[in-house]
C-alpha cells in the first residue's frame, strides 16, 4: 500500500457517517489549580482566583459597541476596551462618569476578550465565600446601573465537538452561556455544560453582549471592568484529549482509548516540541497488541463519535472540499512484540511530501493526530480500535 495516499476511502466514508453521531463524554482533563489568591473590588467583593491576577482576561479581540445599532458611549474614560483587561480596577463603588477603570459597550455592543497565558475551564472551585463556590467565570459589571449582559464562550478545538451545538446556532464558534446581571457576577459553566469532569472543557475567549435595552447615556450599555476565570487552566501546545470514556460497548479506559484485547486501551504519546524548524515531534503508540498493524492519521479537527472498537477524535475540519481531503495518514507501522510503533521525529517533512499544500503543517494551525490499529479479538467486534488523540499547535 502507498503509504502516501490519503487516508482510506473507506474509513474517510465510515467517517464521515459518523460524523453527526452525537456522544457526550469526559475529555482527557488539564487539572484545574488549587489554591490561590483572593482578589477583592473596590466595592469589597473577594473571591478567590487559584492563579491570581493571571486568571483574568488578557486580550482584546473585537470591541463594538454599534454591534447592536448604538448609540455608543462618549464618556471618555469609558471608551478603551483594554480597560476591561486584567484584575477589577474600576476607581468606585457605584460612581458615575467621572470614575475610571471600566468600557462601557454601547447599547446592544459587544467585547470579545481572549485569555493568552491561561484558558477558562470548567470546575467545581471551593471559594472563602460559599456562596460563590463552583462559579467558574466572573464577569465584574461596574457604575451606577446594574446592566444586564449575554454571554458567550469560545471553545478549543478539542472542546468542540463535546459541547451542544443548539447553544451556538450561528455556528461562529461562540456558546451561549447565560444571561446575567450583578456587579460581579458569575457563571456556571457546569450547569451549562453537564456532566464532565472538573478542567475537561477548555476555553480560550469570552464574549459579552450587552442587552438591547434603548438607553443613550454617555456610559451607555454593560460597562465592563474585568472579567476572571476562577476555573483556570494552563494553556499547552500539546494537548492530548479524547480518552476512553462512553467506548461502544462498555470498553472504557479513562487513561487511554478504549480498552483493547490487552485489557487496557491504546495510548498516544507526544514528546518533542511543536516547533516546524526543529521538526522533532515525535509520536509514540502503545498498549496495542502484539504483532499487529496501526497507523497514525491527522486532521485539522477533533471529533467525538463512536467508530469501531473506539472514539474517532479527529476530523477533516471545515471547509475541505472534497469532503475528506482533510484527513491524511502516515505509514502502516507493526507493532511487532511490543504492541507498540512510533513516528517521527520528521512529520512535518512527511506531512508535506506526502499530502502536498493542503496536508502542510504550518505555523500556527493546531493537527489532531490519532492513531487506529487492527485488533480482530477486540471486545466489541469490529476488528479495530483507536488511541486517544493528542493535539498539536505548531509554531
Ligand atoms: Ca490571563
Ligand atoms: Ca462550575
Ligand atoms: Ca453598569
Ligand atoms: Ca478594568
Amino acid at each position: 500500500m502507498n503509504p502516501t495516499q490519503f487516508i482510506s476511502t473507506t474509513l474517510v466514508r465510515t467517517l464521515t457517517l459518523l460524523a453527526c453521531t452525537a456522544a457526550v463524554a469526559n475529555l482527557g482533563a488539564a487539572s484545574p489549580v488549587q489554591g490561590g489568591t483572593q482578589i477583592c473590588d473596590v466595592c469589597n467583593v473577594c473571591i478567590d482566583y487559584p492563579q491570581g491576577v493571571l486568571s483574568f482576561a488578557d486580550q482584546v479581540l473585537r470591541y463594538d459597541p454599534l454591534a447592536g445599532g448604538g448609540p455608543g458611549p462618549t464618556a471618555p474614560n469609558f471608551i478603551d476596551p483594554l480597560r476591561a483587561l486584567g484584575a477589577p480596577d474600576y476607581s468606585s463603588c457605584g460612581g458615575g462618569s467621572s470614575s475610571t477603570g471600566a468600557v462601557s459597550l454601547g447599547n446592544g455592543g459587544l467585547i470579545e476578550l481572549a485569555f493568552t497565558n491561561n484558558l477558562l475551564t470548567n470546575g467545581n472551585p471551593v471559594q472563602s465565600n460559599p456562596s460563590y463556590s463552583n462559579l467558574d467565570l466572573w464577569i465584574y459589571e461596574a457604575g451606577g446601573v446594574t446592566e444586564p449582559m449575554d454571554v458567550f464562550v469560545h471553545p478549543l478545538s478539542t472542546t468542540l465537538p463535546l459541547l451542544n451545538p443548539a447553544l451556538d446556532p450561528d455556528g461562529d464558534g461562540y456558546y451561549f452561556v447565560g444571561r446575567v446581571s450583578g456587579q460581579p457576577v458569575g457563571v456556571d459553566l457546569d450547569a451549562v455544560f453537564p456532566g464532565f469532569a472538573p478542567g475537561s472543557l477548555l476555553f480560550d475567549a469570552v464574549r459579552i453582549v450587552d442587552v438591547l435595552n434603548g438607553g443613550s447615556s454617555s456610559t451607555v450599555g454593560a460597562d465592563i471592568d474585568a472579567v476572571g476565570a476562577i476555573s483556570s487552566a494552563t494553556p499547552t501546545v500539546i494537548q492530548p484529549y479524547c480518552f476512553g470514556v462512553g467506548c461502544p460497548c462498555g470498553n472504557d479506559d479513562a487513561n487511554a482509548g478504549c480498552r483493547n484485547s490487552t485489557g487496557a486501551g491504546g495510548r498516544l504519546l507526544a514528546t518533542g516540541t511543536n516547533s516546524l524548524a526543529s521538526d522533532d515531534l515525535v509520536l509514540t503508540v502503545q498498549g496495542l497488541p502484539a504483532r499487529t498493524f496501526g497507523f497514525l492519521f491527522m486532521g485539522q479537527a477533533a471529533a467525538h463519535a463512536p467508530f469501531a472498537d473506539g472514539l474517532r477524535c479527529v476530523s477533516p475540519g471545515p471547509n475541505q472540499t472534497p469532503a475528506g481531503t482533510g484527513m491524511f495518514r502516515f505509514p502502516i507501522r507493526a507493532t511487532a512484540g511490543t504492541g507498540a510503533f512510533v513516528e517521527g521525529p520528521g512529520i512535518a517533512a512527511f506531512a508535506q511530501a506526502a499530502s502536498g499544500t493542503t496536508g502542510t503543517l504550518l505555523p500556527g494551525t493546531t493537527w489532531h493526530f490519532q492513531a487506529h490499529y487492527r485488533n480482530p479479538a477486540g471486545p466489541c467486534g469490529s476488528e479495530s480500535n483507536l488511541t486517544n488523540a493528542v493535539a498539536v499547535t505548531f509554531q
